[in-house]
C-alpha cells in the first residue's frame, strides 16, 4: 500500500485515522508538499488528476482518490470494527455528518481556493483568513445542531467510532490551524476529545507527521 500524503492535509488525516483504526500501515508514504505546489507537478497529476491529496495505491490498478471513497473502500475490504452503522438510516446520518465536513466545508478552505482568492481576486491575508474562519464556523454550527440528536452517544453516532468521527477530528484540526474558537460547540468538542484519547486518532494528527511544526 502506498499513501500520497502531506503533514498538513486534513483529507489525508482522515485516511490516516481510518488506516490506524483498521490496523493498516502503508509500505510507502510519498510526500507531496502542498506548500511547494508539488500537487500540480506532472508526477502527481498522473496519480490524481484533481491534484489533491490523498491518493492511495492498493495492489494493482490506479490510485484511489477522495478521502471518503478511500475510507469506505478500506472499511469494505477490512470489515472488522465497521465505520458505518448496520441500518440504512444510521448510515445516511453518518455519511451526512461526514459530507458536511468533507464536501461542504473543507473544500472551501483548501490551498487551491485560498491561492485563487489571493492571486486572482487579490484578497488580502486578513480577508482570506476571515473567509476560512467563516466556513469553519458555518460547518461547526450545523454539526453542533445535528449532534443534539438522540442518535449521538459517546461518539457522533452511538457509542462506537464511525466515519463521522473521523471527519469531526479533521474539522477540529482545521479549526486549530485557522484559530477558530471551539467554545460555542461543546458537543463537537466533547466528541473530538473522546476521539483524540484514541491512539488511532492521536497518531494520525497532522502535527504528529514528519515535517510538521511543533505547534499550529
Ligand atoms: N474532497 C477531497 C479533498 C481533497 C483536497 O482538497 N485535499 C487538499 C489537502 S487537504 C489538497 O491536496 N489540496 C491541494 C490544492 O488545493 O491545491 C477529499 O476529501 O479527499
Amino acid at each position: 500500500m502506498k499513501l500520497f500524503s502531506f503533514w498538513r492535509s486534513l483529507a489525508t488525516y482522515r485516511v490516516r485515522i481510518a488506516l490506524n483504526l483498521k490496523g493498516l500501515k502503508p509500505d510507502e508514504i510519498v510526500d507531496v508538499n502542498l506548500v511547494k505546489g508539488q500537487q500540480r507537478e506532472d508526477a502527481f497529476r498522473h496519480v490524481n488528476p484533481m491534484m489533491a491529496l490523498p491518493a492511495l495505491v492498493d495492489g494493482e490498478g490506479p490510485a484511489l482518490f477522495e478521502s471518503l471513497a478511500i475510507i469506505e473502500y478500506l472499511d469494505e475490504t477490512h470489515p472488522d470494527r465497521p465505520l458505518l452503522p448496520k441500518d440504512a438510516r444510521g448510515r445516511a446520518r453518518v455519511r451526512g455528518l461526514a459530507q458536511l465536513v468533507a464536501c461542504d466545508s473543507h473544500p472551501l478552505i483548501v490551498p487551491r481556493v485560498r491561492e485563487y482568492l489571493e492571486h486572482e481576486l487579490k484578497i488580502d491575508e486578513a480577508a482570506r483568513n476571515a473567509w476560512c474562519r467563516h466556513w469553519h464556523r458555518a460547518a461547526l454550527t450545523a454539526l453542533e445542531a445535528h449532534l443534539q440528536d438522540k442518535a449521538t452517544g459517546r461518539y457522533s453516532h452511538g457509542d462506537s467510532v464511525t466515519l463521522a468521527d473521523i471527519c469531526l477530528a479533521s474539522q477540529a484540526a482545521g479549526a486549530q490551524f485557522f484559530k477558530v474558537d471551539l467554545a460555542p460547540f461543546p458537543t463537537f468538542r466533547r466528541i473530538v476529545e473522546t476521539c483524540m484519547a484514541n491512539d488511532a486518532f492521536a497518531r494520525a494528527h497532522p502535527l504528529q507527521q514528519p515535517g510538521a511544526p511543533a505547534s499550529a
